[in-house]
């Protein structure tokens, strides 16, 4: 309750001092009263220590409409040649170091043309390739410890893989058969694993970066010397929540790096018709206070440094970091979509020949003379087969048990789900034939049993 004394006296006051006083005293009355009726706090003493705070910009007289002027610049090192330009920031890992990560892109690449084609022969439901992308998941996978969390879209297989997630991990998801660690609920892509510590990526997009900042804050309350990183496309950036995930991890001053692949593409929406301003990037240092790197996506040693210096900053100072990786979705968004009807193949071209990601990084070791052709063909002809023998083990392992469909949620089942489960089991005792009961693990024993 406002006392009338206050009310009267911020109406009467007609200079602003008093009026400063009279806001004053209001608060007083408004505070005073609520904690006398709570009981917790108490801040009645406070009210006359209040201080005008100090501003971080400057008064002007001058009546000016402020626009951008400055375009954030994007930080890159080695040109398509494999030629680091800077060679004192070159990462200079050993050659077995750099033949694992190029191993990485190029196994990701095959096992994407693969599964692809499986796709469209009907043996998984559901494919997102990340062709053009290969640097920024194997350079930014990298620069991380195993400790710190990793929360995703579904376009970032390649850091799953950096990791340790298998093929034959990704190919169980995609089957969801009984090895699927997301027990065949999620639909392909959606991967989720405690073991490379990665949240269970879900498909409303952008979810994903509140929960990132939650993680992060959770990590800096323990005191834990890790942090949380969070991978968002362009488009996802245009929803309310990764606005509202950007204030809160600025204003808790949260160790998460936010990852924003800039592709150019949200499935059919290009970039220039998501945004306007300086890109992603642009709304971090101005927007939210918020330390920004931009970077060329396609240069693996430039989203390394970024990344690892990002990791610097959020662990050591306890504070956000926003990395937005320039780079270009070569393929379709998903198998649901043909790209071919809304840009052309000129501008496909010009990114997958003229800055391909995985040729730059080969030619940095053909001029150190670390690679070969006949080391190449080796290379994809095993992926390829990885991949092909995963999938025809995949495709004969059970589905998971059709009991799991209700478990996982409530510690102790609730009353409706229980019914619920009964009212399944008595359905498919009826109708057994149309089912295909003898895909899914224990289906006899279990419908015999309960
Ligand atoms: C809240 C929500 N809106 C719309 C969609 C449909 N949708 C799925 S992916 C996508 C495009 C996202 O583009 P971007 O974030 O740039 O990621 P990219 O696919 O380019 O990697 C859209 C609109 C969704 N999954 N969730
Ligand atoms: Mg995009």
């Amino acid at each position: 309750m406002i006392s009338q004394t206050s009310r009267v006296l911020l109406n009467l006051s007609k200079n602003n001092g008093l009026k400063r006083v009279a806001s004053n005293y209001l608060n007083r009355s408004v505070v005073s009263t609520s904690s006398k009726t709570n009981g917790i706090r108490s801040f009645s003493s406070k009210v006359n220590e209040i201080k005008e705070e100090k501003e971080n910009f400057q008064y002007t007289n001058n009546l000016e409409v402020q626009e951008l002027k400055h375009y954030i610049p994007c930080y890159t090192i080695m040109n398509q040649e494999g030629i680091v330009q800077s060679p004192e920031q070159d990462p200079n890992f050993s050659k077995e170091e750099v033949v694992k990560m190029y191993s990485t892109m190029v196994t990701l690449s095959v096992m994407d043309s693969v599964l692809y084609d499986v796709q469209r022969q009907g043996r998984i439901s559901f494919y997102m390739t990340s062709f053009g992308e290969e640097a920024i998941h194997v350079g930014s996978a990298a620069a991380l410890e195993m400790s710190d969390t990793i929360f995703a879209q579904y376009r970032e297989t390649g850091v799953f893989m950096w990791r340790g997630f298998t093929i034959a991990d990704i190919i169980n998801q995609c089957c969801t058969n009984e090895h699927d660690l997301g027990k065949g609920r999620q639909m392909p892509m959606h991967f989720g694993s405690k073991k490379i510590n990665l949240q269970t990526i879900s498909s409303p997009l952008t979810t994903q970066l509140p929960q990132a900042v939650g993680s992060s804050y959770a990590q800096k309350l323990a005191g834990e010397k890790s942090c949380t990183i969070v991978y968002f496309g362009e488009g996802a950036a245009s929803e309310g929540d990764f606005h509202a995930a950007m204030n809160f991890a600025s204003a808790l001053s949260t160790p998460t790096i936010f990852f924003c692949r800039n592709n150019k593409w949200a499935i059919s929406t290009p970039s220039k018709e998501q945004y306007k301003g300086d890109g992603i990037a642009g709304r971090g240092p101005n927007g939210y206070g918020m330390k920004t790197i931009r970077v060329d996506g396609n240069d693996i040693w430039a989203v390394y440094n970024a990344t690892k210096l990002a990791r610097k900053i959020t662990v050591e100072e306890q504070r956000p970091v926003l990395i937005e990786a320039m780079t270009y979705r070569v393929g379709h968004h998903s198998t649901s979509d043909d790209s071919s009807r809304y840009r052309t193949v000129e501008e496909i071209n010009h990114w997958k020949e003229g800055k391909n990601p995985i040729t730059r990084l080969r030619n940095y070791m053909d001029r150190k003379g670390w690679w070969s052709d006949a080391q190449e063909k080796e290379l994809i002809t095993e992926a390829r087969q990885t991949v092909r023998d995963s999938l025809v083990v995949a495709e004969k392992q059970f589905k998971p048990s059709i009991s799991e469909i209700f478990t996982d949620v409530y510690h102790t089942p609730t009353p409706n789900l229980i019914e619920q489960q009964q009212e399944l089991l008595e359905h498919l005792r009826l109708y057994p034939d149309e089912y295909p009961l003898n895909q899914y693990l224990d289906s006899d024993k279990i419908l015999k049993n309960n």
